[in-house]
């Protein structure tokens, strides 16, 4: 029986003695690459904390004590050991076990995450907590280096530091964000844990004073004593200790020789302390070490070789709104990209290939990206934030503080905006339209192809004042692109069909399957207006206007909350307007938080399909013409 087999909880774990770790842990990498070459998945993260997560799971007292994952999607090894080897099959899809920690899955998870840089924070509280309830146990939060570059990190680390209470933090050291890590923290734990400069600074004095006569060994002791005073210098431990910590390491994150004496005496030791751990990320599998920025967060691939599954579709929205930065940015050199560690993901790397100096990586700083790019707007550049929708939400003060209340021509390309799929709950890019639209100056679009990206990001590039255009996941249509993107006008939607039964007001990727419903409803006779409405702010209100009076009812549909959406929107229009015998719906996500699993699935699901979207305009028009027939 193979060793994984043998584990149904840590407790099992701690019956196999540690020279079985090194087979375990093949096992569990075999386990883990054959499970997300098909699914996709965090593959390079995981493969990176195998024997660090075995480590600790074997000298933690599990759930009594309790690890607090930062980020939580390097935690397949911490499913696999904790009860969900067997359904480690479903990970990531719909109905299955999630990609991140889930304290409604395991009594194991202590604390769910998506976001980077909460770890530290969290696992400060769960300290406060114990020290309240004077309990006893341990908890250890596991942080990246790349994590370390957000602004909650070290919030929580100098709390923390100050606070004196017991409690290990690990630095995952993998030199690693999802790119290369990047911010002067990164080139400082870089610089000293390659650590030439000291390793050749030791080597050096020690052959140097062995080599005196007589004196040379007594004078060596002086001299440890003296290395151990130039480690605070050259190793990162001084940063650390400023803040508090007692630091240890670095030490290797793969040998267990290292990692067990190590972990066993730090989480034995009084205060707050800080374990440096170097790891690879990917290791185990050639593929994800040569290219660990792809097998970051892969789609599935081929087991043997690695090679992406999917084949090339249309191309991607984010793409498209690349090319479209580049072309201005061509012709105007006050254009900057900001990204918050996801240049890959938003697909800049062609900005940054062309503009080097005019891409700027500010790490999972995602505040400071906003108010960076606020300033930058004051002094008349035109700096543009490619950002992840859910990303966004941690930067809502910024947007209004630093950017809307001074009117600042700050653009927001929000990408993954709507349902995201498999990262599920933490990932979909549902609430933009609610937190974006209430503050005054903001403009907010959303395009309903490929084509109506680059001109809503042309129209703003040229707009003097905040404006976000938000498009979702994945390939676009396949519509031919205008030659020269033109701006759209602000403010103007699109009238796509007149009708007098029903009016269908879409946004964004809901417009395409609106027009299909629409098909759908005058096969059965019915009349149905379709707009596109463009903007979630400034709402086109005299088309709305015109549309509303010679409809008999009329729904809203967007890939977004209903709470505070687009919807909404039209629904406060209308009560000004007075429009009182309108019978009106609002389609969108409901008042909950959305699993993972495939796009269109989740769209099924919700009703946001061709087919969704007739069902309710049916209904509703049919209830409308029945109150008609019986008054
Ligand atoms: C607030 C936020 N911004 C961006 C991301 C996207 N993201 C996921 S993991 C990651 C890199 C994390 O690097 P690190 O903390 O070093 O962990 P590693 O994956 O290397 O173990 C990023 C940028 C995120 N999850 N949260």
């Amino acid at each position: 029986m193979s060793l994984l087999k043998r584990i149904e909880s840590p407790t099992d774990l701690k019956k196999l003695s540690p020279d079985q770790f090194p087979e375990l842990c093949q096992e569990v990498r075999e386990l883990i690459i054959d499970v997300i070459s098909g699914v996709g998945g965090h593959l390079a993260s995981n493969l990176g904390v195998v024997e660090l997560t075995v480590a600790l799971h074997y000298l933690l007292d599990m759930p009594h004590d309790k690890i607090i994952w930062d980020t939580s999607n390097q935690t397949y090894t911490h499913k696999l050991l904790t009860g969900r080897r067997e359904q480690f099959h479903t990970i990531r899809q719909f109905g299955g076990i999630s990609g991140f920690c889930k304290r409604e899955e395991s009594v194991y998870d202590a604390f769910n995450a998506g976001h980077a840089g909460t770890g530290v924070s969290a696992a400060v509280g769960f300290v406060e907590a114990r020290e309240q309830l004077a309990r006893s146990h341990k908890v250890v939060c596991v942080v990246g280096d790349g994590a370390l570059t957000s602004g909650m990190t070290l919030e929580g680390l100098q709390h923390s530091g100050d606070m004196g209470r017991d409690f290990v933090v690990i630095l995952n050291d993998n030199q690693m964000s999802i790119s290369r890590n990047v911010g002067a923290i990164s080139a400082y734990l870089n610089r000293t844990f390659t650590g030439e400069f000291y390793t050749r600074f030791c080597e050096e004095t020690s052959h140097l004073l062995e080599a005196i006569p007589q004196i040379g060994a007594s004078v060596k002791r002086m001299a440890m004593r003296a290395e151990e005073l130039a480690k605070g210098l050259f190793l990162p431990g001084l940063l650390f200790e400023e803040l508090g910590f007692r630091y240890v390491g670095p030490i290797d994150g793969h040998n267990f020789e290292h990692l067990l004496p190590t972990l066993e005496n730090v989480l034995k030791l009084k205060g707050p302390t800080l374990l440096h751990v170097i790891t690879k990320k990917g290791l185990g599998f050639e593929p994800a070490m040569n290219n660990p920025v792809w097998f970051h967060a892969c789609s599935p691939f081929k087991r043997e070789t690695g090679q992406p599954v999917k084949k090339p579709g249309h191309p991607s929205y984010s793409s498209v709104a690349a090319r479209t930065l580049i072309r201005q940015a061509r012709k105007d050199p006050r254009v900057m990209v900001i990204t918050a560690a996801m240049c890959e993901g938003t697909e800049m790397t062609e900005f940054q290939k062309e503009f080097p100096t005019r891409l700027i990586d500010v790490g999972i700083a995602e505040q400071h990206a906003v108010t960076y790019a606020a300033g930058l707007a004051a002094e008349n550049m035109r700096p543009v934030i490619c950002m992840y929708s859910t990303f966004l939400q941690r930067a809502y003060d910024q947007i209004i503080h630093d950017v809307a209340t001074q009117n600042l021509p700050v653009m927001f390309c929000i990408d993954r905006g709507g349902l995201v799929a498999e990262d599920g709950t933490t990932h979909h890019g549902v609430f933009d339209f609610a937190f974006l639209r209430h503050m005054p100056n903001m403009v907010v679009m959303a395009p309903k192809d490929e084509n109506e990206l680059q001109h809503m990001v042309q129209a703003g590039l040229v707009h003097d004042g905040p404006v976000a255009v938000r498009y979702p996941r994945g390939s676009s249509l396949g519509v031919p692109l205008d030659s020269e993107p033109i701006p759209l006008e602000i403010g103007q939607g699109e009238l796509l069909a007149e009708g007098q039964d029903v009016a269908i007001l879409a946004i964004g990727a809901m417009v395409s399957r609106a027009m299909q419903a629409a098909e759908k409803l005058r096969d059965d006779g019915v009349s149905v207006a379709v707009v596109n409405a463009r903007f979630v702010k400034p709402l086109d209100k005299d088309l709305i206007r015109e549309v509303a009076k010679n409809v008999k009812c009329l729904i809203t549909v967007e890939e977004g909350c209903r709470m505070g959406g687009f919807g909404s929107a039209v629904l406060e229009f209308l009560s000004e307007e007075e429009c009182w015998d309108l019978p009106t719906k609002v389609l969108g996500l409901p008042d909950w938080y959305i699993e993972q699993g495939p796009q269109d699935l989740l769209r099924e699901k919700y009703g946001l399909t061709a087919d969704g979207i007739y069902d309710q305009a049916k209904a509703l028009h049919d209830r409308v013409s029945l109150k008609t027939i019986l008054r």
